[in-house]
């Protein structure tokens, strides 16, 4: 390629995205440099080492296909794995195919700028150093912004600030201390059990009432994973071709166990055909999460509000506290708008003595003081204060970057009123800029190892394929990022996601001023895949490509 940048390519991000880009760019043989913030790789897995992260995907699924070895060598301690085994699986990666060299760490990219006459992206780090690619590729993660909301007097806390999606790298001993914790969802209600097992006391601050059912606890079997190891490629197909990029594979063999008396009866399809003392009944004997199982829940209002009823009422009978179990029933919203939340232990945990509900919907944050807490029924005093809060999901880290395009315009002025992207993988007016897993892609509604494995296969070949046919760059048509953004919305239009009463952060609701649009594809991976097979096939239809002579020419006139 050319001499007349440091790098080929530049990709921003160590995690499982930058890694497997690197893997690949390395491969095809492209000098890549990749800048990580971090001291090490893992992205989300690195920062989010909070007490009870786990990932919602099971292990066997959320791990990479790229590599017929690594499937076979690596063994998952359980099911559903925690953030320690997942951090050592990407270190183990990172050791296996020798990544380390050409990630820079501590590095964090706060300037991205097209050099226009040069054809060149020239990124601008923390410390003030240049590096210049002809590609750059932005693995930056879709939740790698925490969002920790703008509190009166948040600075004023004299105890210690955590955040579940910054936790520190070293051990956090919160034994004897008053613990107070902002925010249940999934990040809070994995943390909430695990913080209450070590507080002394821990008060929970709750401004929306969560969904969460009860996860797969498992150690993995052996003859499990034997299982899945000798149908690996078989299963990768099935989860190309899966709404969720998740296979579902079931093994045959190694689940041929002695049976506990008599086979449960099965489901009936429409959860309308039960009543609700058989809904309830129903749960009580299989958990809240049967209810997860009645498919018509996510598009009929009225099953939804059936779900609705016999969760709130499974809930009743899980908290010893009435009043405690009626702050925790959600009612302003359904099963569906949000992303599901798995817990060990959650509701449980509020029938211990050492915690508190705080329900700020009736008793709101006034101010944070110095030694805790002020709500309107007063002063909660705490040694330490865990932010539990969220991200800013999907366009943060984009938006943060400080991108520079075509014209000097900036990324964030072009979406001050919404992400804008062809596919989710490139944005008119940024050229030979690619986004992995972007907005208007499966990404987060999707496994997400699956989603990074098939956006850089797409951009490294894409690469590929401009350099063999001398084409010096690409972007997407104007009219093209507009027509994939109206299927994006109406895709989403009418499902419980974007319903009226829904607040989440897949529609950046739970950022302030943020504008309300669903971001990711709704339209599942295969049909999304097909769509991006289908435009290299037409010879990359809505992008505009541009061969070397049209750059050189168009120079020569300025
Ligand atoms: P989420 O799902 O965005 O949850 C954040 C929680 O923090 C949620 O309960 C919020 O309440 C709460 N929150 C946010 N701001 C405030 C303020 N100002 N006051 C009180 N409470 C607040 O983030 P997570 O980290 O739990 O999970 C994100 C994803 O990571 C998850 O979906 C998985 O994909 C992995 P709200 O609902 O906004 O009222």
């Amino acid at each position: 390629m050319t001499k007349e940048s440091d790098y080929d390519v530049i990709v921003v991000g160590g995690g499982f995205a930058g890694m497997y880009a690197l893997y690949r760019l390395r491969n095809q043989g492209h000098s890549v440099r990749v800048l990580e913030a971090g001291s090490d790789v893992g992205g989300t897995w690195f920062w989010n080492r909070y007490p009870g992260a786990r990932c919602d995907v099971p292990s066997l699924e959320y791990s990479y296909g790229f590599s017929k070895e690594l499937e076979q060598e690596w063994d998952w301690p359980e099911v559903f794995s925690a953030q320690p085994d997942i951090l050592r699986y990407a270190n183990h990666v990172a050791d296996r195919f020798d990544l380390r060299r050409d990630i820079q760490f501590n590095t964090r990219v706060v300037g991205v700028t097209y050099l226009e006459t040069q054809n060149l992206w020239q990124l601008r780090t923390e410390d003030n150093a240049v590096l210049t690619s002809r590609f750059c590729v932005m693995a930056t993660g879709c939740l790698s912004v925490p969002n920790k909301p703008d509190l009166p007097g948040a600075d004023s806390f004299t105890g210690r600030v955590l955040h579940t999606g910054s936790w520190p790298n070293e051990p956090v001993s919160l034994s004897g201390q008053r613990v107070g914790i902002i925010g249940t969802g999934s990040s809070g209600v994995q943390a909430i059990p695990e913080l209450a097992r070590e507080a002394e006391h821990l008060t929970v601050f709750q401004r929306t009432p969560v969904y969460t059912v009860p996860a797969n606890r498992n150690r993995m079997r052996p003859a499990v994973q034997d299982e899945f190891r000798e149908h690996y490629p078989q299963i990768r197909e099935m989860q190309r071709n899966n709404f969720g990029g998740v296979s579902g594979f079931q093994p045959v063999k190694s689940v041929a166990h002695k049976s506990t008396g008599e086979p449960r009866p099965s489901l009936p399809k429409d959860i309308l055909s039960l009543t609700h003392a058989e809904r309830v009944a129903l749960v009580e004997d299989r958990s809240l999460a049967v209810l997860l199982a009645f498919p018509g829940i996510y598009s009929d209002p009225q099953a939804n509000e059936a779900a609705n009823e016999a969760y709130r009422e499974g809930v009743r009978r899980l908290v010893n506290d009435p009043a405690t179990a009626e702050k925790l029933l959600p009612k302003t919203y359904g099963l569906g708008c949000k992303r599901q939340v798995l817990d060990r232990d959650y509701y449980a945990t509020f029938n211990r003595d050492n915690v508190t509900l705080v329900d700020l919907m009736e008793d709101p944050i006034v101010s944070i003081q110095p030694t805790g807490v002020e709500t309107g029924s007063g002063l909660r005093q705490l040694d330490v204060l865990v932010y539990a809060t969220g991200f800013d999901a999907m366009t943060g880290a984009l938006l943060r970057a400080g991108i520079k395009g075509r014209g000097g315009e900036t990324l964030n002025n072009k979406w001050r009123h919404g992400p804008a992207a062809y596919l989710g993988l490139q944005i008119s007016g940024f050229p030979n800029l690619f986004t992995v897993t972007g907005p208007g892609s499966p990404s987060v509604l999707c496994n997400m190892l699956v989603a990074i494995e098939q956006h850089v296969d797409w951009i490294v070949d894409c690469i590929s394929y401009l350099e063999e046919n001398g084409i010096d760059s690409i972007e997407p048509l104007p009219e093209a990022e507009e027509q994939w953004v109206n299927h994006v919305n109406e895709v989403a239009r009418g499902t419980m996601y974007t319903a009226p009463t829904c607040n989440s952060w897949y529609l950046g609701a739970n950022i302030e001023g943020k504008p309300r649009i669903f971001m990711p594809y709704v339209g599942g991976l295969p049909r999304y895949r097909e769509r991006c097979e289908e435009i290299v096939m037409q010879g990359y239809a809505g992008f505009e490509l541009k061969p070397a002579r049209a750059r050189s020419a168009n120079q020569s006139k300025n």
